[in-house]
């Protein structure tokens, strides 16, 4: 008798294993800002840290325009930051978001350099794997 009922409960268990587990990488739905309390341009980006890298290479942004970047760290127990330098050799900094540690969301506000030009993005502590070009036009 007990074995009996005991059954369906099983098959629940087994149709929430495989269906509530979301293993396909489906995207989070998007989040919906609608506070801005600057004036002038505003530019969203949404950027993700995964597996020790950036999801995008590139970030393109209007000259002199506020910079509002939805960071997720999606790497558990390692922290990552999106950081802007003036080149490469990222000697110049011009602007360093706080580390944050996976998994876990931020935003970062900036205001983008009024020069136009091709800049260079990272994460501090990996610079190497994680960087791109932030172009200001
Ligand atoms: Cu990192």
């Amino acid at each position: 008798m007990h074995a009996g009922r005991c059954i369906p409960f099983i098959i629940l268990l087994a149709v929430c294993l495989s269906g509530c587990t979301g293993g396909d990488g489906s995207p989070p739905p998007p989040v919906e800002t609608t506070q801005v309390p600057i004036t002038g341009e505003v530019t969203e980006i949404d950027l993700v840290a995964e597996q020790f890298a950036f999801d995008r290479t590139e970030i393109t942004v209007p000259a002199g325009s506020t910079v509002v970047i939805r960071f997720e760290n999606r790497d558990p127990g390692v922290g990552h930051n999106f950081a802007l330098y003036l080149d490469e050799t990222a000697q110049t900094v011009l602007f360093k978001g706080d580390l944050i540690t996976g998994p876990s969301t931020t935003t970062y506000t900036f205001t983008a350099p009024e020069t136009a030009g091709t800049y260079h993005f990272l994460c501090d502590p990996h610079p190497r794997q994680m960087k791109g070009d932030f172009i200001v036009v």
